[in-house]
């Protein structure tokens, strides 16, 4: 099973997936349309860390009736509006909320995208998710742009880790066992796509945030 798909398993259920090439050329295209509108109307903003208030080297948005915001004062938190503008976050894209429902296996659909932008210097580091109520539900993981390598351990931060690297088109999906694993982003690979003329990369992440009624 190594050419379409790699998937790792520590229990039952897969645990993290990578669906390479997942979404093709023209099906990028269309995604960056509907989220240069989401950008348009929900501009990207520059987050800043609970306490210390430094700041990320990623900027971020959402879509979705919920979106993932932190700043110095009340820290990492989901919130139906956008912090600068106070609007509420646009509606996800059709072709998002059809792609959870095709490799999610899980029965309501998610209520955040988070869509980060790395420019050629920007990381992420390990970090777990875990802000929402509903580790049942997975998160998945959208690549678009510039590649990169993503690392992704075990439930503690001294477990050791694999590096993946993470194309333009491909899905990560992030659920069981390593629901909660630490991942992060160690660097980008710039030049490596033509998708975003500006370059840098695109990382959409879908989310279930409260458990369904
Ligand atoms: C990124 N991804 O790819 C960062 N989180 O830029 C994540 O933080 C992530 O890829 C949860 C599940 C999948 C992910
Ligand atoms: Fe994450």
């Amino acid at each position: 099973m190594a050419d379409r798909r790699t998937a790792r398993s520590r229990g039952k259920g897969v645990a993290l997936e990578h669906l390479p090439g997942k979404l093709k050329d023209a099906d990028q295209a269309k995604l960056l349309d509907a989220l240069r509108a989401v950008m348009e109307e929900a501009p990207l903003f520059t987050p800043t860390m609970p306490r210390s208030g430094k700041p990320m080297s990623v900027r971020m948005t959402n879509c979705g009736p919920l979106g993932w915001v932190t700043d110095k004062e009340r820290g990492y938190r989901y919130q139906p509006t956008h912090p600068v503008t106070g609007k509420p976050w646009p509606a996800m894209p059709k072709p998002l909320l059809d792609l959870w429902r095709e490799v999610a296996g899980y029965p309501a659909d998610p209520e955040a995208c988070l869509v980060n932008y790395y420019s050629g210097d920007a990381k992420m580091g390990l970090h777990q998710d875990k802000d929402e109520e509903d580790f049942a539900a997975p998160v998945v993981s959208v690549s678009l742009g510039d590649s990169a390598i993503f690392r992704v351990g075990g439930l503690t931060r001294k477990d050791k880790a694999q590096s993946l690297e993470l194309k333009s088109g491909d899905v990560v999906v992030l659920g069981c066992d390593d629901r909660l694993a630490f991942h992060g982003i160690d660097r980008i690979l710039p030049g490596t796509s033509a998708l975003l003329p500006e370059g840098g990369r695109l990382n959409l992440t879908l989310r279930r945030v409260t458990k369904p009624v």
